[in-house]
């Protein structure tokens, strides 16, 4: 399959992510494409190539035009009040305070981030932006008979309609889903891997019956985000039945990890989608620096062909993982995997 990559993603480097109450260099970090690019190089896995243009329309019919015009404005914004380092939000409307959006920087951060972590800075825009752009190419591939991954950075899985964080800012994912569904697709599976709940994506999709989501993550009691991703969220409105959440403890291991994303199979199976989506993050791997699963890189590979053989057009789009010296060994591993059933 094709690699749909964009060099744009360079444009996202933050200096700081704020973590156990210091500025650290973030976790998600420009060198983590180069290592899966490298990986797809090196084991001649497929072409990569850049994607087409597609503009905002895509992006639009999942992102609120509000929240879009915010994430291109907020830099100069910040930058325009003298502040010395990144933006990042120090206030939110928490219970029983007003909901009136502010027109003060400080305090539209704090309207639109989920957390604290993900400073925004000068080339965060147009780097997401690209991301998305990756991702809606790739969802053409799809929709021309192949499988496809998004090679895309930043990632997305925790950006909402109207909210950033986790290190996201449009939901890669999500928008993808939407251009299949948009350009005739009639039911679309999301299947999330990412150590991480994909909140954002569950809450785009949660009250919808055409696009179904099931994610594997740690416990929110115990991971972030902390406040979605309990196994009782099963939709609503229309959407019920159609959200399925696989939360599990500290030290997981993969033949845990495994009957879950069995079970979510199966049910995108029953579900008879047109297209099976992936949002790919390998921080379950064993010694992820911010993650509490144990699966090893052989492991990876296993799961790569337990999703084949659904036997569905499958697009994979890259959302976290940061053992950065592993991540491209275990991205392809997953690849690889896919391809050999
Ligand atoms: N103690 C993705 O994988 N903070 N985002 C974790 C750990 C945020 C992860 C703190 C993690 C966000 C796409
Ligand atoms: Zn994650």
């Amino acid at each position: 399959m094709k690699t749909i990559f964009s060099e744009n993603h360079l444009l996202r480097d933050a200096k700081t992510e704020l973590f156990g109450g210091e500025l650290v260099e973030p976790f998600e970090r420009p060198s983590r494409a180069k290592y899966i690019h490298d990986r797809l190089t090196q084991t001649s896995f497929g072409p990569v190539v850049p994607p087409n243009e597609y503009g905002m329309d895509p992006i639009l019919r999942i992102h609120d035009a509000d929240f879009v015009q915010f994430l291109q404005d907020a830099w100069s914004l910040w930058e325009a009040e003298g502040f010395k380092g990144e933006a990042i939000p120090t206030c939110w409307p928490a219970r029983r305070m007003s909901d009136k959006k502010p027109n003060f920087i400080e305090g539209l951060l704090g309207y639109y981030a989920l957390a604290a972590e993900t400073a925004l800075t000068a080339g965060t825009w147009p780097a997401a932006y690209a991301s998305a752009q990756v991702a809606i190419t790739s969802a053409h591939e799809i929709l021309a008979g192949k499988n496809a991954f998004a090679l895309c950075r930043p990632p997305g899985h925790h950006a909402a309609i109207d909210m950033y964080g986790g290190y996201c800012f449009l939901n890669n994912a999500a928008i993808a889903a939407q251009t299949l569904r948009d350009n005739g697709m009639k039911r679309v599976a999301i299947v999330d891997v990412d150590f991480h709940h994909g909140n954002g994506t569950q809450d785009i999709f949660y009250r919808r019956d055409d696009i179904m989501f099931a994610s594997l993550h740690g416990d929110p009691m115990d991971a972030f985000p902390h406040f979605l991703g309990h196994a009782d969220e099963t939709g609503a409105g229309e959407g019920v039945g159609f959200n399925h959440n696989y939360p599990m403890p500290p030290g997981t291991t993969f033949d845990v990890w495994r009957r879950a994303l069995k079970d979510a199979l199966e049910k995108v199976a029953a579900y008879q989608p047109d297209a099976l989506v992936i949002s790919l993050g390998v921080d379950t791997f064993e010694t992820d620096p911010i993650s509490f699963f144990k699966l090893k890189s052989e492991d990876f590979t296993t799961y790569g062909a337990d999703i084949a053989a659904v036997n569905l057009p499958t697009l994979f789009v890259m959302e976290g993982g940061y053992d950065i010296a592993e991540i491209g060994l275990n991205t392809v591993n997953v690849l690889t995997g896919f391809e050999s059933v």
